[in-house]
């Protein structure tokens, strides 16, 4: 029987969610190990990369950090059209942020692609003291919109590889078999295949 060789997928990973979530610090994090109480504001939007290797698959992330503030809004489309997966992130001592969270969940659902990997972030759960969000309010509300759902922190690093490889995992087994998926091209080992 023919082995399947090792895939290269390259996936289109876009942050969405209000100001000061934490998801610049979430992608600093996750891509250099690092993490900062004085983390300067995103304008517009910021671009990173990096690659994961699972046992059956290499994944290059290409990461598109979104800026939150109202003003940029009508530019998310850029970044989410195309993905194949987006993180909506909240900071668990706000509640305004996690109705923003929502309202970014309800664009999504409008106007994201039908396949697309979709993940509900709690952030900061350092600051528990602080929390307005209860943990099973934004499970709850990630269930019934289809999301996964992770409680972060980019201060400690909790569960921020878990996100990654989450994703990762789930992007390695829609490329090779759903040719139908948006934005899959699955191409010679060289290559990435773009999901
Ligand atoms: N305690 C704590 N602070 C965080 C965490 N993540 C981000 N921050 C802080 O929250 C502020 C906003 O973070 P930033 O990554 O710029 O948020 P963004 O606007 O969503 O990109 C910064 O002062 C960060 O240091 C976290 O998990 N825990
Ligand atoms: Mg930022």
């Amino acid at each position: 029987m023919a082995r399947r060789s090792n895939k290269n997928i390259q996936a289109k990973l876009v942050l969405l969610g209000d100001m000061g979530t934490g998801k610049t610090s979430l992608v600093l994090r996750f891509v250099k190990g690092q993490f900062s109480d004085y983390q300067e504001s995103t304008i517009g939007a910021a671009f990173f990369t990096q690659v994961l290797s699972l046992n059956e698959a290499t994944i290059k992330f290409d990461i598109w950090d979104t800026a939150g503030q109202e003003r940029y809004h009508s530019l998310a489309p850029m970044y989410y059209r195309g993905a194949a997966a987006a993180i909506v992130v909240y900071d668990i001592t706000s509640s305004d942020s996690f109705e923003r969270a929502k309202k970014w969940v309800q664009e999504l659902q409008r106007r994201g692609n039908m396949n697309l990997i979709t993940f509900l972030v709690a952030n900061k759960v350092d600051l528990e003291e602080k929390r307005e969000v209860g943990n099973e309010e934004g499970e709850l509300y990630a269930k019934e919109n289809g999301f996964s759902f992770l409680e972060t922190s980019a201060k400690t690093a909790q569960n921020v590889n878990e996100l990654f490889y989450e994703i990762a995992e789930e992007g390695s087994s829609v490329a090779p078999d759903d040719m139908k998926v948006n934005c899959i091209h699955v191409r010679e080992t060289e290559d990435y295949a773009v999901i």
